[in-house]
């Protein structure tokens, strides 16, 4: 896998009502996340791919977290009906902006009464886990098997008890590592990987991208850099402080591809 391309887009003012799980962490620093979301953009350049940032959305406020309303794999690009419906609209909005890397017959949906979050999905290969959470539904991830084998690409099901997407507890670093947290640590499904364990008490740095062989890991997690830098990585450290207190995390941030 190789990366050139990646879509972000910036915070909107209204991110302080965006949607959390964590209310007493408090509301996000707007100037804050914006700095924040400058450094993230300046790590993935640093690892070689081409960034397009889209503006910010004040009619969504969780509308930054673009991993959700698309899913793009290497033979084409998915738009699927987010869960959440403060955040179903999104989907209309990311549409135009895929659409300037595929075309048509490359643009797939995922349809009522299906519903799929980009954050259940993870990419290993050609191989995509998808967990069935709170914003995807059985129906979600059959229309999204069938697109995938269209493709010649395939998928399996993973079942989630605890958090609220798949990569929030689960990301897969490419060369067969992968972080695994919480429920995660003991799934059959991910038995054949090189497992790296992720204390609970650092469980939100689960959440890592892998661009181009270098490794994005939040700031202020020492055992999970430590961890990533000794299976061999490159790091670069980003702070997604204001992003954490609306459960998003550094791949919640991009869509690569
Ligand atoms: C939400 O609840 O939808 C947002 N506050 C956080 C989305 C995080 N996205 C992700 O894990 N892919």
């Amino acid at each position: 896998t190789k990366f050139t391309n990646v879509i972000v887009r910036r915070p909107a003012k209204s991110m302080v009502e965006g949607i959390t799980s964590a209310p007493e962490l408090g509301k996000p620093d707007y100037e804050l996340a914006l700095k924040q979301h400058d450094d993230y953009i300046a790590a993935l350049k640093e690892c070689g791919v081409e960034v397009t940032v889209l503006p910010a959305l004040e009619q969504y406020p969780d509308s930054c977290f673009v991993e959700d309303p698309a899913v793009i794999t290497r033979c084409g690009a998915i738009i699927t009906n987010p869960g959440a419906a403060s955040r179903n609209g999104e989907k209309d909005e990311i549409e135009p902006a895929v659409r300037q890397f595929f075309d048509n017959e490359h643009v797939k949906h995922i349809v009522a009464p299906g519903t799929l979050d980009g954050g259940d999905v993870m990419m290993v290969g050609d191989h995509f886990y998808v967990g069935q959470s709170a914003r995807t539904n059985e129906e979600g991830i059959r229309q999204f098997f069938e697109i995938l084998e269209g493709w010649g690409l395939e998928g399996s099901e993973v079942k989630l008890e605890k958090v609220l997407h798949l990569k929030t507890g689960v990301n897969y670093l490419e060369d067969g590592n992968m972080l695994v947290s919480g429920e995660f640590v003991t799934k059959p499904d991910f038995e054949q990987y090189h497992r790296i364990e992720i204390p609970e008490d650092e469980a939100y740095a689960a959440n890592c991208i892998w661009v181009n062989g270098t490794v994005i890991v939040p700031e202020g997690y020492p055992t999970v850099l430590k961890a990533v830098q000794d299976a061999g990585y490159e790091t670069i450290t980003v702070d997604t402080s204001e992003y954490r207190k609306l459960d998003g995390g550094l791949s919640c941030l991009s869509l690569r591809f």
